[in-house]
């Protein structure tokens, strides 16, 4: 895989405008997700990042194409964040033919090589192992591409968290774990699950350079990775990112989950005040905004346009692609 440069243009004004669109665009395709979702057009359980999305472009935003990403089920901004084709993302959703897995994965199986989106996965952690198997690969073909590698903190409950940890710290392997800790696996908190909450400590034992971002304040991710990004092309090892983060919406599906009695509303109204999209919303001047946010709007209506008019696969498709 040859070396590419990145071909974002680069200046404060242009940072802040590239931020926004990424933020709002999906922001604003999930909440479509939401808004479509009832009238069962959708035809898979959908996991909704609302809240989050300021981890996913705050890691991606320095990445280059040569870079990859992997990333779980709740994986609609991880996907969107590396440059995963928003149509071809709807229309998975949709389980149509042009879907990026052909309609078969849905939500949770977002996949688009071309932007280097290895694939997302409804198995908690799956995509680990993945993310580092796939970072060896160019340690050995010596592309010095980076791998971020995106889970929930339920993740780190896995067998497979650990061994991931050592093997690419052993290996000095160019991988970003990323663990957008949201406080609850389903419904249950993390300190009813954890020992302690010292993940980044944990972490530190394998030697990975580890660190906290209280608030998930999209800039800071975003100069942190920057900075570790050109001593990672170089063998330097892999870096863990925990972030701070708060989902607004239930775990699975379009809505809240609030009289649910696991968590409060009092707690999203402390996290609203640091939405990411508001807040880098309010970093350009609101004509800027304005044509923005046109331009998103009109993206995902012609994404929406296209799952709908889109056919369903063949049924012989039930039996290719299928392995056993
Ligand atoms: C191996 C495995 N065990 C259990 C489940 C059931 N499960 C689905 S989502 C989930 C919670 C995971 O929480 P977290 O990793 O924190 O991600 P979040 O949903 O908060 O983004 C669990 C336990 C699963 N899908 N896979």
């Amino acid at each position: 895989m040859a070396a590419k440069k990145t071909d974002k243009p680069r200046s404060a004004g242009a940072d802040a405008e590239r931020l926004y669109a990424a933020l709002r665009r999906i922001r604003r395709a999930e909440e479509e997700v939401a808004r479509i979702y009832p009238t069962d057009k959708i035809k898979s359980p959908v996991h909704l990042s609302i809240g989050q999305e300021g981890v996913a472009v705050g890691v991606c935003d320095p990445l280059e194409p040569r870079d990859a990403v992997s990333g779980t089920y709740r994986g609609h901004a991880t996907y969107l964040a590396k440059g995963g084709s928003l149509p071809a993302m709807m229309a998975e959703l949709y389980g149509k033919d042009t879907g990026c897995a052909r309609g078969k994965g849905g939500s949770m199986h977002l996949i688009d090589m071309k932007a280097n989106v290895l694939g997302t996965s409804a198995v908690v952690g799956t995509t680990v192992p993945v993310a580092v198997g796939f970072a060896m690969a160019q340690k050995m073909l010596g592309t010095g591409a980076v791998v971020a590698c995106f889970m929930g903190d339920g993740a780190t409950e896995e067998g497979c968290f650990p061994e991931s940890l050592n093997f690419a710290a052993l290996h000095k392997l160019p991988v970003i774990f990323v663990c957008e800790n949201n406080g609850f696996a389903i419904h249950e908190p993390i300190a009813k699950r954890q020992a302690t909450d010292k993940i980044c400590a944990r972490v530190a034992t394998y030697g990975i350079p580890a660190k906290r971002f209280a608030d998930s304040d999209t800039k800071a991710i975003r100069a942190h990775v920057a900075k570790a990004l050109p001593k990672m092309r170089k063998g330097g090892g892999p870096i863990f990112l925990e972030c701070m983060t708060w989902r607004w919406r239930e775990h699975v599906g379009p809505g809240e989950d609030y009289d649910a009695g696991f968590r409060s509303r009092s707690t999203l109204l402390k996290w609203q005040k640091k939405d990411p999209v508001a807040i880098a919303g309010r970093a350009l001047p609101a004509a800027v905004r304005a044509k923005i946010d046109a331009a998103v709007e009109a993206e995902i209506a012609a994404a929406v346009k296209f799952a709908e008019d889109s056919p369903f696969p063949a049924v012989q498709e039930l039996s290719t692609d299928v392995f056993a």
